[in-house]
């Protein structure tokens, strides 16, 4: 199982700690992901290297204890301990992928194109058709996925609901993110259009794209409306779409790879910033996104990325 960890963090000591499953002393880190791994509620766990105690929650830690939570992690600075997440699927940064890695995940998509229409098990154009119908038709405009508050937790449960259909052609496969703030071209095992079928601009230009400085201001938004507005338009998401050109600015843009590994980073911006604000809930956890059977959980049931059982590693 792979594990991110997170230096000098601990959970939050003011926030609510009713998501803690156990404390052990004595501990060793392996010995803790050991216990995590046994133990399908737990998502994390944090581990003191020193005696620490937290402002909020009456208690101290001292070196060795390891204290699992499930659920998911607001994080306060803390140098005394670390955090280790659990990822049953870890998401990697495409820049970083083995040859294997790339070969695995490009088949699995070669394999649910060549998959046959089914209602229970939709195939690559099924999935693709979604996407249009949430942009194109009037009840899927009603769904909230584009220019609403819906657009960030409504795209992790389709990512992740395509990540698991490659999984099931071959379950070492996993979503790998495009990091174009720092990689500001078009991956190269991506690059070949005739490969996919599809159309892209010829020469894209990256410098209308989000650069680190508007990454460190995004991160900083307080609420979720002003995080998920600034994350969708220029100059995150809309100008990747636009930078690429071709499909990926239609509402077909899922039958390009290209779109899953964007929306992929866009889902870790949002992982991120959930990381630092855990105390902030979507404005309607209760309500079931849609459409069944691609799209079927409740923005609360998405709203840990821990508890959907992936990470970005
Ligand atoms: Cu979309």
């Amino acid at each position: 199982m792979d594990w991110k960890k997170i230096p000098n963090v601990a959970m939050y000591g003011k926030s609510d700690w009713s998501d803690k499953v156990r404390k052990t002393p004595n501990c060793t880190v392996e010995k803790a992901k050991q216990i995590a791994e046994k133990d399908p509620s737990i998502t994390f766990f944090f581990f003191c290297r020193e005696n620490m105690s937290l402002g909020g929650i009456n208690e101290s830690f001292k070196p060795g204890d390891a204290i699992f939570f499930s659920g998911a992690p607001w994080y306060g600075s803390a140098p005394q301990c670390d955090s280790y997440e659990k990822a049953v699927v870890g998401r990697k940064n495409q820049n970083k992928m083995t040859d294997t890695e790339w070969q695995n995940f490009k088949q699995a998509i070669k394999d649910l194109k060549a998959a046959p229409e089914s209602d229970s098990s939709p195939n690559f154009q099924q999935i693709v058709q979604c996407h249009i119908d949430a942009m194109r038709t009037p009840a899927g405009q009603k769904w909230g996925a584009h220019g609403g508050i819906n657009f960030l937790t409504w795209h992790r449960a389709y990512l992740q609901h395509f990540e698991a259909r490659l999984r099931s052609f071959n379950s070492a496969v996993f979503l790998p993110y495009w990091d174009w703030i720092v990689d500001r071209a078009i991956p190269k095992q991506l690059g070949k259009t005739s490969e996919w079928g599809v159309t892209r601009r010829s020469n894209p230009n990256f410098s209308g794209v989000a650069k680190t400085k508007d990454l460190e201001n995004l991160l900083k938004k307080t609420t979720f409306i002003e995080f998920s507005e600034a994350v969708e338009n220029a100059p995150f998401h809309n100008s990747v779409h636009g930078v690429v050109g071709g499909d990926m600015v239609s509402a077909a843009s899922p039958s390009d790879p290209l779109f899953w590994l964007h929306h992929c980073f866009i889902d870790k911006l949002f992982a991120n910033w959930q990381r630092m604000h855990g105390n902030i809930k979507h404005p309607n956890m209760g309500e079931v996104l849609l459409p069944p059977p691609i799209i079927t959980k409740t923005n609360g049931q998405v709203w840990s990325f821990l508890n959907l059982g992936y990470n970005y590693i």
